[in-house]
C-alpha cells in the first residue's frame, strides 16, 4: 500500500481446464434431489468452475418409464425452467436426459415422441440433451437402432436448433465388464454409426470403479471418440445405509486427453455429496496437480468452515460402503488404522498398550464431541438433516469407544466390578445403535445406519467380545449350556453367482430377504439364487419377483434339507411374482435355478423367505450360555432357580445382573438340601463363596436382568 494506492505487478495468468465438461449426473435410483437442493448445487458448481449438470434421476417417471413420452405437469415444468435459468446464470449447462429404453418401440412414433419431449424442454430453456440406455433389457438393447435414433435427434433437432451443446448418450454396455469383447459388436457399432458429435458415457472397467487411462483407451478405440466419464462415486443407491464422505481417489491423473467429460453420480443426499463433488471439480480442472487427500481436506474446510475439524473427523470414519454387490470398497479411518491394529495385538497377547491407548482416547473423545459440534456450529441445516442419523450413530460409537478403552484397562487391572459395569453400559449403547439401525433410514434396499463400519465399529465389537471372554474366564467356568441349546446359524445367500455372495441380507421380523439389485442380471444355464438358514427356524413361505413374466418356464424352484439333495416344488405365479406357500418341513435351503439353455435376463426385485423360530427356547438358557449379552428377566412374580451345572467341585457361584430396580434376594440350598438366604442387596455382580451349594434361587420385588450364572 502506498498513499492508499495498491500496486499490482504485471502478470499473465493462464488457467484452463483439463476436461471440457465437468460436473455431475443426477443419475441415481431412489428419491431424486429436491428443487432447492438442485438450485444450491448449480450455484456450488458455478463457484467451483464446473459447467455441467445432467438431469437423469432414475425415479423421475417423466425421465424414464412409464411417462417419458408425456410432458411434465405444470408445476414440475416450471421448476425445470427455473433450474435451466439458474444453471445458465452460473455458467452451467443444464442437460436434460431421457431414459426411454425400457419400453421404446423402434418406430417413427417413438422417435418423434422423443423429439417432441426435447422440444418441450427446449421451450423451458433447456439447451443440452442426453439419451440414456443404461439398465435395460429386451428390444431396447440394439446398437444400430440406438445409434440411428441418436443420429435422427442430431439431424432433426440439434442441427436445426443450432444453439445446443453436443448430444450425450449412455450406452447399455456402459462398462467393460458388461461389454461384448468381440469385434463388431455393440460398442463398435456405436463407434461406427454414431454421428461424431455424439458423446458416449462410460463408467469404467465395471459399474462402480476407478477410472484408469488404460480402461479409457480400451473403450475409446471401440467408440472411436474419447469417452464421457460417468463416475459412480459418491452414489450410494446400492449401499443406502452408508454415507460416502471420504476422499475421491482412484482417478488417473494422466487421462486428460482420453476423456471428453467427467461427471460424478452423487448420493441422493445433495449437500453431503458436496465433499466428493468438490474433489471432482479439482480433479477435472487440473488432474496433474490433483492429490485426493489434500483436496478432500480442503473440501471439508470449504463445505463446513464453522466446524471443519469435526466434519473432517466424521468424514474420515464414514467413507467405506461396506460389503456390496459391486465389490467397490473405500479406505476408511486411514490414520488410526495402524494404531487400532497394534492396540488389538497388544491386548490380545496380554500386553499393556501405551502410546496407542492415548491416541485412541483422543480419537474417541473427538468422535463423541464431533456430532454435537457439527449440529451446534454448522450453518448448513440441510447438510445436518441429511447426515442426522449417521451423526447420531457416530456419537454412540464415540461413547462406546471411550468405554471400551476403560473396559480393557479394568480387565487388565483385575477390576471386574468396573469391567462388568462398563461392559453393561456398552451393551446398552450397542443396543441403542442396533435400535437406530432398525428404525432410522428404513428403505426396502439397505435399511439402517452404519458408521465406522470398516475399522472402528469392528474394533469396538472385537474388544467387547474379548472383554466378554475375559470376564467369563476370570469369573467362572465355561459351563456347558443347558436346556434346549439350539443350533442356530445366521441365514446366508445360497448362490453359484460369485458377486451375488457379496450382496447384503436382511433378517427382520421372521423375514429373510436378499437386498434387491438395481440393474439387470444375467442368469446363465444352471445358475441359481437362493437362501439358507439355521435349524432353529422353520420356513413358511418363499416370495420372489425376478421382473420376468416367463420365469415359471425358465427356472425351477428347489428345496433342500442339506444343500445337496434337492427337490423341485411348484409355486403360484402372478405376472412376475411367485409365491411358494407349502414348504416341506425341515427345509433349510431354497433356490431358484435356471433350466434354460441360454442366459436369461432377470432383475432381483425380491427374494424373501418367511421363517420364524421353530421351538420355544427355555429362557433359563440365556443365563447359562456364557453369552454376557443375553439374559433372562426376573420380575416380582417369578423366582428362578439354577442348579449347579457342573460336576466338578466349585468354590461358589458368581451372578451377573443388570438393570436392577429393587434389591435382589438370593437363597441357596446346600448339598444336604438345607435352604438359607445368602444375599440381599443391589449389587450387579455378586459372588457367593460357598463350596457346599447345589442350587440358588433368585427373586426380587422389582425387576432385574440375569445375564449369567457362573459356577467356579
Ligand atoms: C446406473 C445408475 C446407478 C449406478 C450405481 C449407470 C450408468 N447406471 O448399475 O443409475 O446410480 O449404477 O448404482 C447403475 O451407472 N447401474
Amino acid at each position: 500500500m502506498n498513499n492508499g494506492k495498491a500496486e499490482l505487478p504485471q502478470c499473465e495468468i493462464t488457467d484452463f481446464p483439463n476436461v471440457a465438461y465437468r460436473g455431475t449426473v443426477e443419475g441415481f435410483y431412489g428419491e431424486p434431489w429436491s428443487h432447492q437442493d438442485r438450485i444450491e448445487q448449480l450455484k456450488f458448481y458455478g463457484k467451483l468452475k464446473m459447467n455441467t449438470y445432467i438431469y437423469g434421476p432414475k425415479d423421475d417417471p417423466y425421465h424414464s418409464s412409464p411417462n417419458w413420452r408425456k410432458p411434465y405437469p405444470e408445476a414440475e415444468a416450471k421448476q425445470i425452467a427455473e433450474l435451466a435459468k439458474v444453471a445458465s446464470d452460473n455458467h452451467v449447462d443444464f442437460v436434460w436426459a431421457i431414459h426411454p429404453g425400457k419400453d421404446i418401440q423402434w418406430n417413427k412414433t417413438d422417435s418423434l415422441a422423443i423429439i417432441e419431449k426435447f422440444e418441450q424442454m427446449y421451450q423451458l430453456g433447456v439447451r443440452s440433451f442426453a439419451v440414456f440406455f443404461d439398465d435395460i433389457s429386451g428390444a431396447g438393447v440394439n446398437a444400430e437402432k440406438q445409434a440411428a435414433l441418436l443420429n435422427y435427434i442430431q439431424a432433426e433437432f440439434l442441427d436445426k436448433k443450432k444453439d445446443g451443446t453436443p448430444l450425450i448418450m449412455c450406452p447399455t454396455e456402459y462398462n467393460k465388464s458388461w461389454s461384448n469383447p468381440k469385434p463388431g459388436t455393440y460398442l463398435d457399432i456405436l463407434g461406427d454409426n454414431l454421428h461424431p458429435n455424439v458423446q458416449v458415457m462410460w463408467t469404467g472397467n465395471t459399474v462402480v470403479d476407478d477410472i484408469t487411462l488404460e480402461g479409457l483407451e480400451w473403450v475409446n478405440k471401440r467408440i472411436k471418440r474419447p469417452a464421457y466419464v460417468w463416475w459412480n462415486f459418491p452414489v450410494s443407491d446400492y449401499v443406502r445405509d452408508h454415507l460416502l464422505m471420504g476422499p475421491s481417489y482412484g482417478l488417473d491423473t494422466k487421462a486428460q486427453n482420453s476423456m471428453s467429460g467427467f461427471v460424478s453420480n452423487p448420493m441422493d443426499k445433495a449437500e453431503a455429496s458436496k465433499v466428493a463433488i468438490f474433489n471432482v471439480a479439482n480433479y477435472s480442472w487440473n488432474m496433474g496437480n490433483y492429490d485426493p487427500v489434500t483436496s478432500w481436506e480442503q473440501a471439508c474446510k470449504y463445505i463446513m468452515p464453522e466446524a471443519s475439524d469435526a466434519f473432517l473427523c466424521f468424514n474420515a470414519h464414514n467413507s467405506d460402503p461396506g460389503h456390496n454387490w459391486h465389490r467397490y470398497r473405500r479406505d476408511e479411518s486411514v490414520e488410526i488404522k495402524p494404531v487400532v491394529e497394534s492396540y488389538i495385538a497388544a491386548i490380545e497377547s496380554n500386553k499393556q498398550p501405551s502410546n496407542e491407548e492415548k491416541q485412541l482416547i483422543g480419537l474417541f473423545d473427538q468422535i463423541t464431541a464431533a456430532p454435537g459440534e457439527i449440529r451446534a456450529k454448522s450453518l448448513n441445516k440441510r447438510l445436518i438433516e441429511q447426515m442426522d442419523p449417521w451423526l447420531t450413530q457416530f456419537e454412540i460409537l464415540g461413547q462406546i469407544g471411550q468405554r471400551t478403552l476403560k473396559l480393557t484397562n479394568a480387565i487388565n487391572n483385575n477390576d471386574i466390578h468396573s469391567a462388568w459395569r462398563l461392559f453393561n453400559e456398552n451393551s446398552f449403547l450397542f443396543a441403542e445403535m442396533e435400535h437406530n439401525d432398525k428404525t432410522m433410514n428404513q428403505n426396502p434396499y439397505q435399511p439402517g445406519v452404519k458408521t465406522g463400519s470398516l475399522v472402528l465399529t469392528p474394533f469396538v465389537k472385537r474388544m467387547n467380545s474379548w472383554a466378554e471372554n475375559m470376564i467369563t474366564q476370570k469369573l467362572g467356568n465355561k459351563a456347558l449350556a443347558v436346556n434346549n441349546a439350539t443350533v442356530s446359524s445366521a441365514p446366508n445367500i445360497f448362490t453359484n453367482i460369485a458377486p451375488m455372495k457379496y450382496q447384503a441380507l436382511k433378517d427382520r421380523n421372521s423375514k429373510i430377504s436378499i437386498t434387491p439389485i438395481l440393474e439387470v442380471i444375467t442368469l446363465k444355464p444352471g445358475e441359481y439364487i437362493g437362501l439358507s438358514w439355521g435349524a432353529d427356524r422353520e420356513a413358511e413361505a418363499l416370495n420372489f419377483n425376478f421382473g420376468n413374466k416367463d420365469i415359471q418356464t425358465l427356472c425351477n424352484i428347489e428345496v433342500s434339507q442339506d444343500g445337496e439333495n434337492w427337490s423341485v416344488v411348484e409355486a403360484e405365479f402372478q405376472n412376475t411374482k411367485a409365491t411358494l406357500k407349502a414348504i416341506p418341513e425341515n427345509t433349510r435351503f431354497v433356490r431358484v435355478r435356471s433350466k434354460a439353455d441360454e442366459p436369461i435376463s432377470i432383475r432381483l426385485n425380491e427374494f424373501m423367505v418367511t421363517a420364524g423360530e421353530s421351538q420355544n427356547i427355555d429362557p433359563a438358557y440365556y443365563s447359562q450360555d456364557n453369552n454376557l449379552n443375553s439374559y433372562q428377566t426376573l420380575s416380582d412374580n417369578n423366582k428362578v432357580t439354577y442348579r449347579k451345572t457342573i460336576s466338578n467341585a466349585t468354590e461358589g457361584v458368581t451372578i451377573l445382573l443388570s438393570q436392577l430396580t429393587e434389591p435382589v434376594v438370593i437363597k441357596a440350598k446346600d448339598l444336604n438340601g438345607k435352604e438359607k438366604t445368602v444375599y440381599v442387596g443391589n449389587s450387579e455382580l455378586i459372588r457367593i463363596n460357598d463350596n457346599n451349594l447345589s442350587e440358588i434361587t433368585l427373586s426380587t420385588k422389582g425387576k432385574a436382568n440375569i445375564h449369567e450364572i457362573l459356577w467356579k
